[in-house]
């Protein structure tokens, strides 16, 4: 892994802002803009056509039956669906503290000011396929929606030829979906936005995918509401002497092994540190069984930077904005309050980052490539919406008459102010 030393804070930022700059590749767009348009025109049989022609699947029916759901649960091993069932029950109570309060005020006698909190009503996720099928990524989408009070979930994840992923199908059981299409890519996400024969129109559409998904999703933003754009995973480390090379080395692999272009950031201030992590990385590689995948997200984007202080540590690390933050100082915890960007923190040496993949409860759909400047993790919040209510008593409005009419006239909006006016004879 390389080591970066001797470069100014300054550099460095610089370098960092050039690794996360963001671009669309213009062939997958228009082939993505084409896809849309072939599904708005042509529904569930450009859906099918498509299946074919991508997934190399035939298919009857685009929605899964209960009764493959149910052969999928039989299929997959107890323990799995027991560590699911725990993996559930914490992500719910987690996710049960981020239900928002509505709230009301009233500020003087005769006027009541409000906002109350409405679920979505229907919500799409994306599943990916293949090797990305995480059914730990289902529960992570699924149970903020419930908790939320979302009434209509509707999966969607690639058609795959020896049949879907059981544990994804399980999980999707052990979050209560019931609404299953196998159909992917782009397709997927315009099928969502605008609706076919089978598949319902829905208000919101979560979930990772690949480059074509990512697009489509830009695409039909606007027309439906999206989560995010996810990329790559990415791992960012603030370790000195007090943390050991072989806990950091297997947390910057645990990322890398995701996909090629994973970004794993170490910072420290430790020379010697800096030395066994990357020894170490090279040691763990050996062993990994997804070398390959790993190695190229080393190569490409696994860098050690050494710096003088803690502080400077901090400063880089929030321009970096990783999508997971592991803390590994001493008194870790009380380095939270320093934190200004970062998706989700993982604080001391024993908090490692896998513990929220799977099974701590905060949720690990999180804002990538320097997007936790201004992007959170996937929450209730992401479910839910305000609407605000207002109401006022004739002598309340008598008394703010004037002031309103004042303001409209002074935009030219006559009308605006003769519907104050009426009201004040
Ligand atoms: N670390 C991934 C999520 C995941 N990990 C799913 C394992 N399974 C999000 O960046
Ligand atoms: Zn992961």
């Amino acid at each position: 892994m390389q080591i970066i030393k001797n470069e100014s804070i300054d550099q460095i930022k610089t370098r960092i802002r050039q690794q996360t700059s963001k671009t669309i590749d213009p062939i997958v767009a228009s082939r993505v803009e084409n896809i849309i348009a072939t599904v708005r025109e042509k529904g569930d049989a450009a859906l099918k056509a498509y299946a074919q022609e991508f997934d190399g699947v035939t298919l009857n029916e685009l929605k899964v039956s209960a009764a493959q759901i149910d052969l999928a649960v039989k299929n997959v091993a107890p323990e799995v669906i027991k560590a699911l069932e725990k993996a559930a029950a914490n992500i719910r109570s987690f996710h049960q503290l981020e239900i928002q309060q509505a709230f009301e005020d009233s500020p003087r006698p005769g006027v009541i000011r409000g906002t109350k909190i409405t679920p979505l009503s229907a919500v799409g996720i994306y599943v990916p396929g293949g090797t990305a099928a995480y059914p730990s990524s289902v529960l992570m989408n699924a149970l903020p929606a419930k908790i939320a009070g979302v009434q209509h979930i509707i999966m969607v994840t690639p058609p795959q030829k020896e049949g879907l992923n059981d544990a994804v199908l399980a999980a999707a059981r052990i979050a209560g979906i019931d609404s299953i299409y196998q159909v992917g890519g782009a397709q997927a996400i315009a099928a969502l936005a605008y609706g076919t024969e089978s598949i319902p129109q829905v208000d919101k559409i979560t979930g990772p995918g690949n480059a074509y998904v990512a697009t489509a999703k830009r695409a039909v933003y606007g027309q439906v509401a999206i989560d995010m754009i996810a990329g790559p995973s990415e791992i960012g480390i603030l370790a000195d002497d007090s943390a050991r090379a072989k806990d950091i080395a297997a947390d910057l692999l645990s990322q890398a092994e995701h996909d090629k272009n994973a970004r794993a950031i170490l910072i420290t201030n430790s020379e010697k540190l800096a030395q066994a992590v990357s020894d170490e990385v090279n040691v763990q590689l050996k062993t990994l069984p997804r070398e390959d995948i790993a190695r190229d997200a080393i190569d490409n984007n696994g860098f050690i930077y050494l710096v003088e202080t803690i502080d400077d540590m901090i400063d880089l690390m929030n321009a970096v904005a990783p999508e997971h933050l592991e803390i590994q100082l001493e008194n870790a915890y009380d380095y939270i309050d320093k934190i200004q960007n970062a998706g989700s923190v993982f604080l001391g040496k024993y908090a490692s980052e896998p513990l929220g993949d799977y099974l701590a409860g905060p949720n690990h759909i999180l804002p990538t490539g320097g997007t936790a400047r201004f992007s959170s993790a996937l929450g209730v919040w992401d479910f839910q919406k305000r609407i605000q209510y207002l109401s006022y008593s004739q002598d309340a409005l008598l008394d703010d008459a004037d002031d309103v009419t004042v303001l409209a006239r002074e935009e030219g909006l006559a009308g605006h102010a003769r519907a104050i006016e009426v009201r004040q004879s």
